[in-house]
């Protein structure tokens, strides 16, 4: 659920990449990784196997600037999409704002595609999260390949919500930019209208403004260099904490115990490279720290 900090006007949304096993979740998010501006996105943090497959999820902290008072920052999740980790993709589902359903354009895939979706629908419903109403677009990927589906037949397949429908193919990032400032106006529009917060406004241009290519997104900052952009991961200390924050607090250490207790399971398990587990355990134990103190806002799923 969108998190709002009123002391210090922070806004921060989470956003999912959901799809079946390589659709190209982890492809989006590492080619949205290499084009941002670096002062507007954190590190991309990513638990995969060896053969590249997601195992836990990948974690993309992207801030978009002030509108109207509020610092707005995204958190761009993707889930593990084998059918057996089911209960890692609940967990990361967990308060999405927003959900991108990377679909595989291939014909031969489109069992799989129907069957996440479904399962996409299910996992929302357990995390209290109105499928109807979340704002979502659809993602037709893999265009380049010879055996894909027309975007009628995925549309009458995929899309009887009638959402956004965009064609990439990832590898080369076509398409990948556009996914992601639909995604990034529909939420901001939702938004806005649940919580009569007036984020419209300057919406286009700073949603255009953080996925500008590199010569235009130096005009950009030019022109506000008077007020440079706030790294993606700010340690800004929230000065107070209504017991709304509490709650999340609370919420965040809960997701957290359930994502190390999961994440012990996936050890014994899998054979992972363990500077990828020693950073992920960094993270979580610098996400309960966090917490803890009641320094910044939190969450995890
Ligand atoms: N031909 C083609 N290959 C793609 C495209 N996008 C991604 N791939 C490839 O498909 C494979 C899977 O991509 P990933 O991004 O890892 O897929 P994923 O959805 O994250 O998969 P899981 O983590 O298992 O759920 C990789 O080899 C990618 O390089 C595309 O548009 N066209
Ligand atoms: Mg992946």
């Amino acid at each position: 659920m969108a998190l709002f900090n009123y002391a210090t006007k922070e806004i921060t949304l989470k956003i999912v990449y959901y799809g079946p096993g390589l659709s190209g979740k982890t492809t989006n998010l590492q080619y949205l990784h290499s084009v941002l501006d670096p002062k507007r996105r954190g590190k991309l943090l990513s638990l995969s196997t060896e053969a590249d497959r997601t195992l836990f999820f990948d974690f993309l902290p992207v801030e978009l600037g002030k509108i109207q008072d509020f610092s707005i920052r995204f958190q761009l999740y993707t889930v593990p999409g084998q059918v057996r980790y089911n209960a890692t993709r609940r967990l990361v589902l967990k308060g999405a704002d927003a959900v991108v359903f990377v679909a595989d354009s291939q014909r031969d895939k489109l069992e799989e595609n129907i069957e996440s979706l479904q399962n996409m629908r299910e996992n929302l419903i357990a995390n209290n999260l109105n499928p109807d109403d979340i704002p979502l677009v659809m993602q037709y990927n893999k265009r380049d390949l010879d055996n894909v589906m027309s975007l009628t037949e995925l549309n009458g397949q995929l899309n009887s919500m009638g959402v956004p429908f965009f064609e990439a193919v990832a590898i080369e990032g076509r398409g990948v930019r556009e996914t992601f400032e639909a995604i990034v106006k529909l939420l901001l529009k939702h938004v806005s209208k649940k919580h009569r917060i007036d984020v419209r406004t300057a919406e286009e241009e700073k949603v255009q403004s953080i996925t500008a290519p590199p010569q235009e997104q130096k005009k950009v900052q030019k022109e506000k260099e008077a007020e440079p952009p706030k790294p993606a991961l700010s340690k800004e200390v929230s000065p107070q904490v209504s017991s709304d924050g509490l709650r999340e607090i609370m919420d965040a250490l809960s997701g957290l115990r359930s994502s190390i207790d999961r994440l012990s399971d996936i050890m014994e398990k899998e054979a992972l490279k363990t500077d990828e587990i020693l950073g992920l355990l960094e993270a979580i134990k610098g996400s309960i720290d966090n917490a803890k103190t009641k320094k910044r806002w939190f969450l995890f799923g």
